[in-house]
């Protein structure tokens, strides 16, 4: 038997599917495998289990997904996601979208049914075919016919999911690959680990010239910083570039805590300010989609404006509005040479604009400050913030997860974020659901704690994982702001005699899911008593759902993000 290769059956000198390809999933440093198990790749999970990759078990596809995703995103490398054919494949394929969507490196592996007889559309078990489907919606998609083609299978996978823009990659796996048999030794011969996965990608010294100039020339500077940034690991050089500068930063949601929230030139509590206030502003790992009003309209005022923007994908340039100057190339490298270009004698912004924004994002702390002390039964979002902040900043590793409508808004204005890729939300799509797979990938792939704040319906898309949570013993503590309902629970539909749309079971205790699984579930009703369970979950390290009741009333329709709902003229909105 080839050294390192998993085949028991010494004696043959043959290897098979199955083995080649934990055998390559090996040979490239893939040691995590996010599924769940059935015809035909039930087995496999269990000799990848059985050969030393970790293989977590999963009660859903899409959570297994969404975990996979996050952990592309955690450590530069695809996240593997494993399912079955058809409905287990269409259930993971929406968080391979998610995850293409999001720039995350993830591999979503599934086994298939036999190509014969899909292409016949002759009626196999659980037919479909998986790849055509699968293509518009990755980066990339490929398909597996023979054991020999394994490790070249997974090289270009692997590649193609994290050079240049990372992204979601398909590799589609017909079952009867897994039992095809060939020659140990041809069979090692046949693997291929993959030599710099994602190359550098320098910038052009006239692009960053032109950057340069572009800056100099600033009355208002901004920086943005994106979760292209924060998936870099460049964080000494990003701190060292917007240090240098002087420039304020406002980070988005995912970067926070790249730089500290806290830090001086922060401007994330004067947002609305130095969007519409700035002149020249360089996004970095940022793109200028809807979560940046486009780059244009009220949000960002009538000054013109000018942009620079540093991002590893040409065709980002120009999507919505004119970049002055275009820095094409990967982070780490882009902040170098800006870094460097910056010389001895680079002048820092015009003082009454740094001092503008400090002044704004102080008042605005200022104004907060109140509400986040408040001990009101019900509890509201500020109320219950307030100790979670706190709990946060004596605990800066701890990896914050969040999802929902105003459970989301509240959240990333009130926590600061003091360490880079410590805050993991619902991303470039805002989707529900990905609470409970960011959270266990999250402790998997960093062995930190979590703190998953849940709306009470974000959390019900991946609720039944307190299971697998539980199963694997790991340091997740849940927090659900309860407010019996989406964006409010006080809604009545008085014309149906249903319920209406936006509102559940009122007075829910999701804490008893928890303690189905062996977990520790809490009902808090105050601040303190939040504090006291989410500190003891921290300390024990044991799996913990806090229920915590927030006045049904607290809320607003779609939280922040009200004005993105068309209106009718024809209904008034209740
Ligand atoms: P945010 O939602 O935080 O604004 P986006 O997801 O919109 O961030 O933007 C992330 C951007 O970062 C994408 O345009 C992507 O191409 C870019 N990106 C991701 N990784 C890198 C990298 N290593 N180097 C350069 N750009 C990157
Ligand atoms: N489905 C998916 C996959 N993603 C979505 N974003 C939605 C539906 C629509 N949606 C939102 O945009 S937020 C939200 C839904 C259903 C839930 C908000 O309720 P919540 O939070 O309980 O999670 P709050 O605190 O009550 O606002
Ligand atoms: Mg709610």
């Amino acid at each position: 038997m080839a050294e390192g290769a998993t085949n028991p059956d010494e004696t043959q000198n043959l290897t098979d599917g199955f083995h080649l390809l934990i055998d390559a999933l090996k040979l490239n440093g893939f040691e995590t495998i996010y599924g769940v198990p059935g015809i035909p790749i039930t087995d496999f999970g269990r000799m990848a289990q059985a050969s030393g990759i970790r293989v977590l078990s999963f009660r859903h596809e899409q959570n297994a997904g969404y975990a996979a995703a996050i952990a592309g995103y955690l450590t530069k490398k695809p996240g593997i996601c494993l399912t079955v054919s058809a409905p287990g494949f269409l259930n993971g394929l929406t968080a391979l979208a998610h995850a293409t969507t999001n720039c995350f490196p993830m591999i979503l592996i599934s086994g298939s049914s036999e190509r014969e007889i899909v292409d016949l559309q002759q009626g196999d078990y659980e037919e479909m075919d998986q790849l055509a489907i699968a293509k518009p919606l990755c980066k990339a998609a490929y398909r597996i016919l023979h054991a020999e083609d394994i490790g070249i299978g997974l090289a270009r996978a692997y590649r193609a999911a994290v050079s240049g823009r990372p992204g979601g990659v398909y590799l589609d796996l017909p079952a009867k690959l897994f039992g095809q048999v060939m020659e140990a030794e041809a069979g090692r011969n046949s693997l291929v680990q993959v030599i710099d996965p994602a190359p550098a990608q320098l910038p052009a010294p006239s692009a960053v010239e032109r950057a340069l100039d572009v800056l100099k020339g600033a009355e208002r500077p901004l920086i943005i910083l994106g979760k292209g940034a924060a998936y870099a690991q460049a964080d000494d050089a990003i701190k060292a570039l917007v240090e240098k500068s002087g420039i304020p930063f406002l980070p988005m949601s995912m970067a926070k805590g790249l730089l500290p929230d806290t830090h001086p030139q922060c401007a994330g509590a004067a947002r609305s300010t130095v969007l519409r206030e700035s002149d020249v502003v360089m996004m970095i790992g940022a793109r200028l989609n809807w979560l940046l009003s486009h780059g244009k309209g009220r949000t960002w005022g009538d000054a013109p404006k000018k942009f620079v923007q540093i991002d590893i994908e040409p065709k980002e340039m120009d999507s919505n509005v004119e970049i002055a100057a275009p820095v094409v190339g990967d982070i780490g490298s882009c902040v170098f040479a800006l870094l460097d270009g910056m010389g001895s004698d680079w002048k820092a912004p015009p003082e009454a604009w740094v001092g503008a924004v400090v002044k704004k994002r102080e008042d605005n702390i200022a104004k907060m400050a109140p509400r986040l002390v408040n001990n009101n039964v019900p509890m509201d979002y500020h109320g219950a913030l307030g100790v979670l902040r706190t709990i946060i900043a004596e605990r800066p590793d701890t990896i914050l997860v969040n999802e929902g409508a105003n459970a989301l808004d509240f959240t990333r204005g009130v926590i600061d974020i003091h360490k880079p890729r410590k805050r993991l939300d619902v991303g470039t799509w805002g989707v529900m659901g990905i609470g409970m797979g960011q959270a266990i990938a999250a402790t998997v792939e960093t062995g930190n704690q979590v703190l998953a704040i849940e709306g009470d319906s974000a959390f019900g898309f991946s609720g039944m994982e307190v299971e697998t949570i539980c199963r694997y013993k790991l340091p997740v503590c849940i927090v659900i702001f309860n407010n019996g309902g989406i964006y409010r629970g006080t809604e009545e539909d008085a014309e149906s005699g249903d319920p209406a749309t936006t509102v559940f079971v009122p007075n829910s205790r999701y804490d008893q899911m928890m303690s189905a699984f062996g977990g520790v579930g809490i009902n808090v009703t105050n601040p303190d008593e939040l504090k006291q369970a989410v500190n003891d979950a921290m300390d024990s390290g044991k799996p913990t759902l806090i229920n915590a009741e927030i006045d049904p009333a607290a809320g607003s329709e779609s939280g922040r993000i009200g004005n993105l709902n068309p209106q009718s003229v024809l209904q008034k909105k209740k």
